[in-house]
């Protein structure tokens, strides 16, 4: 990093504004600018994108990096965009005559990887499950403390839409939150603005369309399911429509980019014909032009193609460079160097990637900002404890993400079980409640021996997704833990496969938990949503031996639940999704009704695979496998809805202890408020009103009330339905859509809530595709319903724009 020196600064800052001025990308999307991207065509290039200004978010950083970016060589410009490796996953090149340091890059979205002495924090999908914005905010800035004292520039997350989790069986879907655009939008955003108040650098990704990891096709990589060597098969190539990119997949990058992500990392895939780290639409057009995107567009690591193509169509930074041997190509360095010295790069672009680079790392950072303080090389090497008390909030999240999905408390079974001092016996089955038998570190540093053969409960996903845990606390130690005084005897069963065992246990005992999992790695989908480990057979032994089968699963997602759901002895079950180091141990004050669960599911479960949208994994073994998205913007919820399929447990579904009534009165008023939430502002237009799209124009409120005798916390659900004038004929409307929730917590019994809801224009717009904006669709009603899940609706009201 630059030695900071206050004078340089300050003299800096008179440059940087005469320089942004006359290098300031075009303002508005009808600039002569804009249309030469079209003008262009695929290859040609006579544009090269915005140049960046700083924009709102990097004022302080880009005038520093600017007075850098003078006094440079071209070969000191071209190493900062090129990658290197050492003690972390990736580095930028550095310039050391005039003092500019590595910025170090590092993994993974649910903590740093793979480095010891860190948490491992729940999975983006555990975190979604709560519907916390305190949570989601909370964790963000814990994740962000632990990358900053391990003196790590740029965090390679949060996971913020690519994969969304079009498809079920999605090997990464679990890193990010969820299929629904608005409810990772908003973890997006949040997590985005508060990693970044910690100091760190975010890298929103995978940039765009990223939805299978079959065939995505690391370059020069030999997969598991290569058909082809390395480099002589293309990435999956994913085709959407305009209107689908924009309601769905870039909608969460958009909130992204308005908290001020400083980076954002372009994917393995192509999109509509093209790689996504060469797709001068999707990055020139879309992400810096529409988005107003200020920062750098990093490569992810070996998704770069190309040299001149990836450089004109918005690439910034190529990771990680030649490192690794070549592994992931050579790309940047010595070839985009020749390549601007003889003019097919235009220098101004060159410094355009590295002012990009630099600004939100020195707007954020200085020199007092960590220096690296593990190796990747050897994670045996002695290391700094940033956990702090980081336990406590990955213990709040998996209390908070607990989600209920069944119960039948009727004649004393079901849940909540009965007080610890009159159960006799419980029975703690599956080998998901206990440890890994070889312990965390056996499992190498993506985590992955549990694709083969897996022991103990399973807390995260694997990849670069998953980080070493410190500890691992299992469902079986704190059942024990929480029951030694006063509770009942515990029988144990850590074997799935011995089922004549798992009979006598539940056969002894009067209540039976039974703990299955099933497990998702990048660079693998899920093949079935199957529970692993003969857990279906498991279940249902049990559940023949003991009338009341409390099932408990840990999943990266939707999984088949149709073996054993009606069975009449399975009285209860519960998700638990990824939870990270803590395992089990915010379970048994839920199971005992010491806390009342309060998740939903942030996804929807089918009864069958083929009530999910049909073949969202492409797997045809062909040299240009393609990706057709033409349930358009019908996924998860969206599909079930406009197919009238039942779902076994919907989008939004979750159970509590207590009960909550909701009012049938639902209002309605126009209320403008500025957006004072854009960092850095977008440049998408809203075509038919004059209000900013960011900003509050509609208010709703209700009321909900705690009817029972317990107190709990309550989910409250905001869907819109958009009129008939809103369908276009290419896009079937969803027949409702998430555009607004809130948790309010702790609700006494007896006690009445208000509910307030405010709106933004964009989320009571659609895409325009003829007028390249947003609309809020007029003449005709839009239906607002307010319920406790995508299918439990309680109340309506319409409203119509008169423009
Ligand atoms: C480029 O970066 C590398 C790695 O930090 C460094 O060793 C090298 O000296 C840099 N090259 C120049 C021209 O500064
Ligand atoms: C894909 O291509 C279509 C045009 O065929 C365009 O409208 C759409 O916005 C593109 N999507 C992305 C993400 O580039
Ligand atoms: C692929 O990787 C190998 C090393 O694993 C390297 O020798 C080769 O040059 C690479 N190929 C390309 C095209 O980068
Ligand atoms: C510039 O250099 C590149 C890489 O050496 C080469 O492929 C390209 O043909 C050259 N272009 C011109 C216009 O000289
Ligand atoms: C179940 O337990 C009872 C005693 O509690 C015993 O009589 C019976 O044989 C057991 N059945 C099985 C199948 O183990
Ligand atoms: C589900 O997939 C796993 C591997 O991912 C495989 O071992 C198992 O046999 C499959 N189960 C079914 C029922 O197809
Ligand atoms: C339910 O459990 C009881 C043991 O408590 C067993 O006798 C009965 O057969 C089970 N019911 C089914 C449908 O398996
Ligand atoms: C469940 O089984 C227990 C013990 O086997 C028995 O006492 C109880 O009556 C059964 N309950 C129901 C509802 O079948
Ligand atoms: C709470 O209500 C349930 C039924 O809704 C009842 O069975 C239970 O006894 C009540 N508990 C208390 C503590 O009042
Ligand atoms: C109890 C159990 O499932 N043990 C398995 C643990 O994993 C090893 C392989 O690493 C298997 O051989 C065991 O059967």
């Amino acid at each position: 990093m630059l030695s900071r020196n206050s004078t340089v600064v300050a003299a800096v800052l008179a440059i940087a504004a005469a320089f942004g001025g006359s290098t300031a990308a075009p303002a508005t999307a009808d600039s002569a600018y804009y249309k030469d991207i079209f003008a262009s065509g695929h290859g040609a290039h006579s544009y090269t994108g915005p140049y960046t200004t700083g924009g709102q978010a990097w004022a302080n950083g880009f005038a520093k990096a600017k007075s850098l970016l003078d006094q440079m060589t071209v070969e000191e410009k071209v190493n900062i965009t090129t990658g290197y490796t050492g003690d972390c996953v990736g580095f930028t090149g550095t310039a050391p005559r005039v003092g500019l340091e590595a910025l170090c890059l590092q993994d993974g979205p649910a903590g740093v990887r793979p480095a010891r002495r860190v948490s491992q924090f729940p999975a983006g999908v555990t975190t979604a499950a709560t519907w916390d914005r305190d949570l989601i905010a909370q964790r963000a800035e814990a994740i962000a403390e632990e990358f900053r004292d391990k003196g790590v520039n740029i965090w390679l997350g949060p996971v913020t839409g690519g994969p969304l989790g079009r498809a079920p069986r999605g090997g990464r879907n679990w890193e990010g939150y969820s299929p629904d655009e608005y409810l990772t939008g908003v973890a997006s955003y949040l997590t985005v603005r508060h990693a970044q108040e910690k100091g760190v650098v975010t890298c929103a990704k995978h940039y765009i369309a990223y939805e299978q990891e079959t065939f995505r096709n690391p370059y020069n990589l030999t997969e598991p399911y290569a058909i082809y060597p390395p480099l002589q098969q293309d990435p999956i190539d994913s085709i959407i429509d305009d209107r689908t990119s924009h309601e769905l997949y870039l909608w969460s990058f958009a909130e992204a980019v308005r908290a001020g992500t400083g980076t954002i990392m372009c994917s393995y895939n192509e999109v509509n014909g093209t790689h996504a780290c060469q797709d001068d639409f999707s990055l020139n057009s879309l992400l810096k032009e529409e988005l107003n995107f200020q920062g750098a567009v990093i490569s992810d690591w070996g998704g770069t193609w190309t040299n001149e193509e990836s450089a004109l169509s918005g690439m910034d930074s190529s990771m990680p460079g030649s490192a690794y041997n070549g592994r992931f190509g050579n790309f940047f360095g010595d070839s985009l160097l020749k390549l601007v010295q003889n003019g097919s790069v235009p220098e101004q672009r060159l410094d355009d990637m590295v002012l990009r680079i630099l600004a939100p790392a020195f707007e954020l950072q200085d020199d007092s900002y960590p220096k690296p303080s593990f190796d990747v090389r050897d994670i045996n090497k002695p290391t700094n404890n940033v956990r702090g008390d980081h336990h406590k909030i990955i213990h709040q999240i998996g209390a908070e993400s607990i989600t209920l999905v069944k119960n039948n408390n009727r004649d004393g079974r079901g849940l909540p079980l009965k007080s610890l001092e009159e159960l006799q016996t419980i029975g703690v089955i599956g080998q998901d409640a206990g440890d890994n038998l070889q312990g965390a570190t056996s499992c190498g540093q993506d985590g992955k021996c549990n694709i083969n053969a897996f022991n103990g409960t399973i807390t995260i996903g694997g990849g670069s997704g998953w980080a070493f845990p410190p500890y691992v606390i299992t469902p079986a130690a704190a059942i024990q833990e929480y029951t030694r005084a006063a509770g009942p005897d515990v029988n144990l069963h850590l074997d799935n496969w011995d089922l004549q065992g798992a009979k006598a246990r539940a056969n002894s005992s009067e209540v039976a938990l039974v703990f299955a999992n099933a497990f998702a790695a990048e660079g693998n989908d899920r093949q079935n949503l199957t529970l692993w480990g003969n857990a279906d057979s498991l279940i249902k032994t049990v559940a023949s031996n003991n009338n009341n089968t409390i099932v408990i699963l840990h999943t990266p997602g939707q999984v088949d639940v149709e073996e054993w759901i009606n069975h009449p002895n399975v009285t209860a079950v519960v998700l638990a999704y990824l939870p990270g180091q803590e395992g089990g141990a915010s379970l048994p004050p839920m199971l005992w009704g010491e806390t009342n669960p309060s998740g939903k599911l942030p996804f929807t479960i089918g009864k069958k695979d083929s009530d999910y949208p049909p073949n969202t994994i492409v797997d045809t073994s062909v040299k240009n496998p393609v990706a057709d998205f033409t349930e358009k913007l019908l996924i998860d919820y969206k599909w079930f809805d406009y197919h009238n399929i039942t779902p076994r447990f919907p989008f939004g579904h979750g159970l509590s202890y207590t009960n909550f009534i909701y009012s049938k009165s639902l209002t309605v008023s126009e209320t403008r408020k500025k957006d004072e939430t854009s960092i850095q502002p977008t440049n998408e237009k809203l075509l038919n009103s004059d209000a900013g799209l960011y900003d509050t124009i509609l208010t709703l409120e209700t009321e909900i009330t705690n009817s029972g005798n317990r107190s709990g916390s309550e989910v409250v659900q905001l869907y819109v339905g958009f009129p008939a004038s809103a369908d276009s004929k290419d896009n079937p409307q969803p027949i409702k859509t998430l555009r607004g929730f809130e948790k309010f917590k702790d609700l006494q019994p007896g006690e009445t809530r208000k509910v307030s809801f405010e709106l933004r224009a964009k989320d009571v717009a659609v895409w325009s595709t003829l007028g390249q904006g947003w609309k809020i669709p007029q003449g005709g009603e839009l239906t607002f319903s307010v319920g406790a899940s995508s299918r439990k609706i309680h109340s309506k009201a319409t409203w119509v724009y008169q423009g």
